[in-house]
């Protein structure tokens, strides 16, 4: 749990009723790119979360602060009921606001202090953890019958619609159902939901490059527009629809062969994945995710030489069973599968051989430090 120091919730919301809210990152273990055509994923939670301390006020005119912001961009202001997008952080607050309105809510100003452990462009999903610790607090704070899943609903809905980012409905449902330890297996399309718990015999760790990734940026829409021209030529409902073998898949252009194989062969492995967790099959388990790296760097063309580097590093040097990207790409973190208790030990060193093979400064997120 994060904590927000009580004198800055003194300073900035006084001796006002405080409610705080909460919400995880999530790591995405497979199953990458699949959530904007009704594929399979499968995230879990990470130990990093973002805390939202929030109070009402007397007007419509709200102010947010974030310790975890640059200096120059600490303090926000925005006004309930005229929320416009202002293309930075204070839209995920303000998003908020508009999207519960929009909803139907009654929703009037109030002001935060927020706090976030999870490492923004990380691809770790810091957005979607401030989404719903925010909706969070402001359910609590104006007592709104909302429960979590709609709740991830309406996250997802601040970047889509607020923000107006095309992302899919993993990371607010991660962020908002999941539990430490498990695997939460979606399937994006009627978003039917199961917790897979991690075996004892494996664990997970997790670096961030420190090579920030924005899907904001042009790449992540163009990836989204692309797998629906190829759901269009295809002629099917959703490129989940499409099955491993379809000779279909070899009649479309590229690049949306490649786009189209990567997540039909993804939702194959995010599949394979969840019956090898349940087997405790973790050594299939590993292979799947090297699988699915090798996808995301061939035919989905999201990764970087660097994170390429970061992951054969793991898998080659330091005894990883598996290692892929996590997240949109571009950048941000590597996901490593190792067996008990090993994935301190691997992850240390794979963060060392990054600093001094790649000059990166990576951060180790999971296990997170003591
Ligand atoms: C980002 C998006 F927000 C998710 O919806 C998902 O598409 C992911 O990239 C890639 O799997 O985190």
């Amino acid at each position: 749990m994060t904590e927000i120091p009580h004198h800055d919730i003194i300073r900035h919301l006084g001796h006002r009723r405080t409610v705080i809210g909460q919400a995880p990152g999530r790591v995405n273990l497979i199953g990458e790119h699949t959530d904007y055509s009704g594929g399979y994923v499968l995230p879990m939670v990470i130990p990093q979360t973002t805390a939202v301390a929030a109070a009402a006020n007397a007007d419509a005119a709200s102010r947010a602060w974030s310790a975890s912001m640059p200096h120059d961009q600490q303090q926000v202001r925005f006004v309930v009921g005229e929320e416009a997008r202002a293309g930075a952080w204070v839209d995920y607050v303000q998003g908020a606001s508009a999207v519960l309105r929009a909803a139907g809510h009654r929703v009037s100003g109030f002001d935060a202090v927020i706090r976030s452990e999870v490492p923004l462009g990380s691809g770790l999903s810091s957005s979607a953890s401030l989404s719903v610790a925010v909706l969070r607090a402001l359910r609590d704070l104006f007592q709104l019958p909302i429960d979590d899943v709609v709740l991830a609903g309406l996250a997802r809905r601040i970047e889509t619609d607020f923000i107006g980012v095309p992302v899919g409905v993993m990371d607010p449902i991660a962020c908002s159902l999941g539990a430490a330890n498990q695997a939460l297996f979606l399937d994006t399309r009627d978003l039917s939901w199961q917790l897979v718990r991690i075996p004892s015999t494996a664990e997970f760790a997790v670096i961030n490059s420190g090579i920030s990734h924005s899907i904001s940026t042009g790449s992540y829409r163009l990836r989204r527009q692309e797998c629906d021209a190829a759901t269009r030529l295809l002629g099917v409902r959703d490129l989940r629809d499409v099955a491993d073998d379809d000779q279909r898949l070899d009649t479309l252009p590229d690049p949306l062969r490649k786009r189209a194989r990567h997540i039909v062969s993804e939702n194959g492995r995010v599949l394979g994945a969840v019956d090898a967790l349940r087997k405790r099959d973790m050594a299939r388990f590993g292979a799947l995710m090297d699988g699915s790296h090798a996808s995301l760097r061939d035919d989905y063309e999201v990764s970087l030489p660097e994170i390429d580097r970061m992951v054969e590093i793991a898998r080659a040097q330091h005894g990883a069973l598996g290692a892929r990207i996590t997240g949109g790409g571009f950048g941000g973190s590597i996901v490593v599968l190792t067996q008990a208790g090993q994935a301190a030990r691997v992850a240390g060193a794979v963060a060392q051989s990054v600093r001094d093979e790649l000059g990166l400064r990576p951060q180790i997120l999971v296990p997170a430090p003591a």
